[in-house]
């Protein structure tokens, strides 16, 4: 996008958690953005500056001139309208449709991708084998629905990767980002074949590999004896 248009734009947050998919979209878009580090471990969070920003305390945030706004999906929907690009919705049906998904994906996969990422952070022996076997469970029919979809379809609005694609991603990554701690979330993911192949083309995008790539360093960081 063409830069100069662009009112100041900062990302509050860091790449080793959900800040990572404002990153990759704003990659996606070519914006030109401050990247603030504020992360839970450290207590940033919690102060009184970035609690006023997100009175949540949770990241990421982002201000774009004098607005201010938090919710990963609800950003990454913000600047596809703010700075329009190629992965933007056209028209409100795209950007409902878009809305839609982004939603879906929340409340249908996001609360058991985080139970089974946070059981796969325990040692073997202190994992919960019932609540990850009921959160595999309660994935598969909404993956189910995705599959077809996918499959009629190859991205969410049809013809073409969007926003929309983009947040739904950022949450079934987690699969096979886990498999090396728990294979069993990539025999998961492979069981839908196209919900995989379509997987496999958004995370190979130049903007999420660069997101990616921004994630591995700020998790190094975190383990890095300092
Ligand atoms: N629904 C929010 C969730 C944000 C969230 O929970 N972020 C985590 C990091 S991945 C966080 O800030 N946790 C800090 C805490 O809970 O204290 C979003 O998608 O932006």
């Amino acid at each position: 996008m063409d830069t100069s248009q662009q009112t100041k734009l900062t990302i509050y947050g860091t790449a080793a958690s959900r800040t990572f998919r404002t990153i990759w979209m704003a990659k996606e878009l070519g914006l030109d953005y401050r990247h603030e580090p504020v992360d839970f471990r450290t207590g940033d969070t919690q102060q009184d500056w970035y609690l006023a920003i997100n009175p949540n305390g949770h990241i990421p945030s982002i201000r774009d001139g004098d607005f201010t706004l938090w919710e990963s999906f609800a950003v990454n929907l913000y600047l596809a309208r703010k700075y329009p690009g190629s992965v933007s919705p056209n028209g409100l049906e795209e950007e409902m449709t878009a809305i839609q998904w982004s939603i879906w994906a929340l409340t249908e996969l996001n609360t058991h991708c985080d139970t089974i990422l946070l059981q796969s952070f325990r040692p073997t022996g202190q994992r919960d084998a019932a609540l990850i076997a009921h959160a595999f469970e309660s994935m598969r029919k909404p993956l189910g629905v995705f599959e077809h979809h996918i499959a009629t379809f190859d991205w969410i609005l049809g013809g073409r990767f969007t926003v929309a694609d983009l947040n739904v991603a950022s949450v079934i990554r987690t699969l096979p980002r886990i498999a090396s701690e728990l294979p069993q979330a990539s025999d998961e993911i492979a069981g839908f074949d196209k919900v995989s192949g379509w997987l496999t083309a958004c995370l190979q995008r130049p903007a999420a590999v660069a997101a990616s790539d921004m994630q591995s360093e700020a998790y190094a960081a975190i383990r890095r004896p300092s």
